[in-house]
């Protein structure tokens, strides 16, 4: 950590990530002397490469705009690399890389061979219209293409980046290869190769993984009260799932505030969730403006003020603070599973595990996600198309293996479960093996 801190001082998010792994497995790595003398750890740390590039395009103004575009393929022991692409003003190399090297456990976890990548652009979809986000793919593309294929990378969708996204992406993508296998993107449409379920995946997998957690815990979901943050694509398929499975969803949240839902969050609600995204407003506010008998909007304030059951943090990194755990806990809160990417801080997660909040971090929650677009892969590379309930069962079995892992190399002499050790120990162990096979490379 010295060292990486002297090189990579100013990023922040990815030491983060970093030093939560590596406390995670010291333990572990100290028993293998093995892993020691083919240096896993300093060479897992770093990312196999960074693509850098310029993308220029003309906004509705006739503008010329220009902004940054980047692909980190971290690391490919197990497989090619795979993870989304994030779309967001504030993305720098060093949020990019702590999503990669998130990606790479996460994706090991998910019992399919992927290796762990992330992109994006600082390129910020907040109040562009659907034909500046179709000319900023097309010029995002015109790069990325070079980088990528079936069997190379595989981007996706993140934070910014949906299935409108990825079919503008996809175009372009086969304009300049003259290559027709979907294989190359998950999250397509589905008349186009996208599996079916892809879209909920994600949040139907967190619930599922939620509901191993608690049934290990002796609890149910069955009437517990839900806040969760965000009202994108993610915390859409937690919604839906948590309603499905008799949850009350009190409680949403966007950039402007949060929007309670004292009786619990409607079909309707949920629908127009999806108006909102693809609104590019980013707004939260819109939910109270259309549906004002049932919801109440507090501008300024997070979902985590809220009095709940299950906090659900499902938008963006380190959006769960320690004041946030402690304000949450006070309200009665006893658990917590991280549905983004390293929702909460180290701060956060100390605070709820030494108060005894069941708690499980993000790359087993949330890899459901992409575990879905293994699957989308496997369709593609088979010129089949599964079922909804195929792709569903296959899901169900992928977020019981995690929550298997999670359990196996988690469990403490004292009984209870660690599931950042576990989640953390469990990928690395399947990365570090598969490195250590492979050679000095
Ligand atoms: O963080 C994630 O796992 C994703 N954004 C999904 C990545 C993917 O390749 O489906």
């Amino acid at each position: 950590m010295a060292k990486l801190q002297a090189k990579y001082g100013q990023e922040k998010e990815y030491l983060q990530a970093v030093q939560e792994v590596l406390e995670s497995i010291e333990e572990v790595y100290n028993q293998h002397p093995e892993f020691e003398k083919a240096k896993i750890v300093e060479r897992l740390v770093e990312p196999d490469r960074i693509f850098t590039f310029r993308v220029t395009w003309i906004d509705d103004k006739g503008e010329v705009q220009t902004n940054l575009g980047y692909r980190v393929q971290f690391n490919s022991a197990i497989g090619p690399y795979k993870g989304g692409l994030r779309f967001h003003k504030a993305v720098t190399p060093s949020m990019l890389k702590f999503l990669g090297f998130e990606q790479t456990f996460k994706n090991a976890l998910t019992t399919l061979p992927m290796g762990g990548a992330k992109g994006g652009s600082d390129f910020d979809p907040v109040g562009k219209s659907d034909a500046e986000i179709m000319r900023f793919c097309q010029a995002f593309m015109l790069e990325l293409w070079k980088c990528i294929g079936p069997d190379q990378d595989i981007p996706a969708g993140d934070v910014g980046v949906g299935g409108r996204e990825i079919g503008f992406l996809y175009g372009m993508y086969k304009k300049l290869a003259r290559e027709y296998n979907t294989g190359v993107l998950t999250g397509k449409g589905a008349t186009w190769g996208g599996s079916i379920l892809r879209p909920e995946a994600t949040g139907f997998g967190a619930l599922y993984f939620t509901q191993h957690l608690l049934h290990k815990a002796g609890k149910d979901i069955q009437g517990k009260t839900v806040a969760l943050s965000g009202f994108g694509n993610v915390a859409w398929g937690a919604a839906t799932k948590a309603k499905q499975l008799g949850a009350k969803v009190i409680a949403i949240s966007g950039p402007d505030g949060v929007c309670e839902i004292p009786a619990g969050i409607t079909d309707e609600m949920i629908d127009y969730m999806l108006v909102m995204r693809a609104s590019n407003r980013n707004k939260v506010e819109d939910m109270a403006v259309k549906f004002p008998q049932l919801t109440k909007f507090t501008p300024g304030k997070k979902s985590w003020s809220v009095k709940c059951d299950i906090a659900l943090p499902c938008a963006f990194q380190n959006e769960l603070t320690g004041d946030d755990a402690k304000e949450l806990i006070a309200n009665g809160t006893w658990c917590c599973c991280e549905v983004s990417n390293m929702g909460c801080t180290p701060e956060a997660i100390h605070t709820f595990q030494s108060n005894g909040i069941l708690f499980a971090p993000g790359k087993a929650v949330n890899a459901g996600g992409v575990a879905t677009s293994g699957l989308e892969m496997t369709q593609n590379a088979s010129h089949i198309s599964w079922s909804a309930q195929e792709v569903d069962d296959k899901l169900h079995f992928i977020m019981q293996s995690i929550h298997e892992a999670c359990v196996k190399y988690g469990t403490q002499p004292d009984g209870h479960i660690d599931y950042v050790k576990g989640a953390n120990i469990a990928g690395f162990m399947k990365v570090a093996t598969a490195m250590l096979e492979q050679g000095i490379i």
